[in-house]
């Protein structure tokens, strides 16, 4: 028989983690930039939108999948599904193995960032840095030389990740989340307020939240609120179902998904008015307004004009070490659900131990993020996959996941009672409605219309062929990886099993 299931040691472990990979580098970095580029203070609408009909429905569907047929995404999908259901879990694996490989990337730049602000090691040119000091990023994508300043917090972040992990859900993960979340909050907290009190503040956050009312008739700005929720939430790509299959048999499963989900988006807000105050007072210095300043979405906010900022700072050193710092423990503990996806499956279904599928997988999955990322090709690759694995991945992966387990297998009214039986807040027909109606259709269009977008108009800028290789190619990976997976032989009969009521 399998080993017993990791259990976590009771609620506030289970919130803390969750809370943990929900709070991430897209809460802080990519949150304010979208907000920004999509209609401003009119992007909370769609936001919350999107939040109430899909994050939150589809964060209860997760848990409820991962809580019941206890099993990492293929195994729980499986035992609901059959081998359709385990293709799809192995299809969320695979956004995890992309995600991974760059996500990792980013936290190493933050890691970085951290030290460097000790001396405000930038300088006065802090895009030149970046780019050219610190990435040392080749002319032509695909040039392999490795750059020790990258290579070293890179190697660093892994290492420490798969100790996280190899130390296993208890003493690894939930550890890591108890001590890591309060001292994010209290960081984070503490460089909001010190932004608030910058001269020009007020501009920054009349920028972010004036709203510009006609975004709302642009699909593009609701499919950026939807794909924001999902990647934001850790909804939708495994993340939240196998952290749910970690639960006690008896567990209260909808009330801490809301806490989940309105900490998550609390945090994001909060990210949005610290890091718009900081660049209302930028456009201050400069005499300039919000509006014309160049650099305010993804990579660039947070490694180019943030560090910019901070020069010019009074207490920069210190500003500087807050913000890096919360992004690098948000990224670490993010980093870590994602991996446990990854661990999990491989885990059930070839037998393997912890350790061995943290060091086995973990150190290959770490070779292939230091080759690409620790070396002079860096940059390019990094949001071309960001891109396609969030609006193409992670969102077939939803569409696949609510057609198949509601539409094809009908199991809606039970996985409704599965979460209601123990929970506070009960659901009923309003949250069937959005997981099995609202879903697939609204998803399916969104899916649909940015195919097209991306086929109509090149990404970025970017060649085409360079485009159908990273891009459209690490989907095409996806889904081969995960027919490859579905084929191989379980350890332990998967289906040899009884759902839990609860
Ligand atoms: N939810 C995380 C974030 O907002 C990302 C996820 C891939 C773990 O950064």
């Amino acid at each position: 028989a399998p080993p017993a299931r990791a259990e976590w040691t009771g609620q506030v472990g289970f919130i803390l983690s969750a809370v943990g990979s929900a709070v991430g580098l897209g809460n802080i970095w990519r949150f304010p930039g979208v907000a920004y580029e999509n209609g401003g203070g009119a992007f909370l609408i769609p936001y919350i939108v999107a939040l109430l009909t899909a994050g939150i429905p589809i964060l209860f569907l997760d848990y409820a999948i991962g809580h019941r047929y206890r099993g990492s995404a293929p195994l729980a999908l499986r035992r609901i599904a059959g081998k359709l259901g385990e293709g799809i879990g192995w299809f969320q694996v695979m956004i995890c193995v992309f995600i991974a490989i760059y996500y990792t990337a980013v936290l190493a730049w933050a890691s970085s960032y951290f030290v460097y602000s000790f001396d405000i090691r930038w300088g006065d040119d802090a895009t030149g840095f970046f780019v050219n000091e610190y990435l040392q990023l080749a002319d032509a994508p695909f040039t392999l030389h490795f750059v020790p300043s990258v290579l070293i917090p890179l190697v660093i972040m892994w290492i420490v990740t798969l100790i996280v992990l190899g130390a296993g859900v208890v003493k690894g993960v939930q550890r890591m989340n108890v001590i890591g979340i309060p001292l994010l909050v209290v960081g984070f907290l503490a460089l909001v307020i010190r932004a608030l009190f910058l001269p020009g503040a007020v501009d920054g956050l009349n920028a972010l939240f004036t709203p510009d009312f006609s975004a709302l008739l642009i699909p593009g700005v609701w499919v950026a609120a939807y794909s924001q929720i999902f990647f934001s939430l850790s909804v939708a790509f495994g993340i939240m179902l196998t952290y749910s299959s970690y639960r006690r048999r008896k567990s209260n499963l909808t009330t801490p998904g809301l806490v989940v989900a309105f900490s998550n988006s609390s945090f994001e807000i909060l990210a949005g008015v610290g890091v718009f105050a900081t660049l209302g007072f930028f456009a201050h210095q400069q005499g300039i307004g919000v509006g014309d300043l160049e650099g305010l979405t993804g990579v660039g906010l947070a490694f180019m004009t943030f560090p910019a900022i901070v020069s010019e700072m009074p207490g920069g050193p210190i500003f500087g070490m807050l913000f890096f710092g919360s992004l690098a423990i948000a990224g670490l503990t993010s980093m870590i659900s994602i991996m446990e996806v990854i661990l999990a499956a491989i885990m059930d279904k070839f037998g393997l131990t912890r350790l061995q599928a943290t060091y086995r997988i973990g150190g290959v999955l770490a070779v292939i993020s230091i080759v690409l990322f620790g070396t002079t090709s860096g940059l390019t690759a990094l949001d071309t996959i960001d891109n396609w694995a969030n609006n193409i991945g992670i969102v077939s992966s939803a569409v696949a996941m609510t057609i198949t387990v509601l539409w094809i297998r009908g199991s809606g009214r039970m996985l409704a009672g599965h979460l209601s039986a123990l929970s506070t807040f009960k659901v009923g027909r309003t949250w069937l409605f959005f997981v099995s109606i609202l879903g697939p259709v609204v998803l399916g269009y969104m899916l649909v219309a940015t195919i097209i977008g991306l086929i109509a108009e090149p990404y970025g800028g970017y060649s085409a062929g360079y485009l159908l290789i990273v891009g459209w190619g690490s989907v095409v990976l996806m889904i081969g990886g995960s027919l490859i997976l579905t084929s191989r032989r379980w350890r332990y009969n998967p289906d040899n099993f009884e759902p839990w009521p609860q």
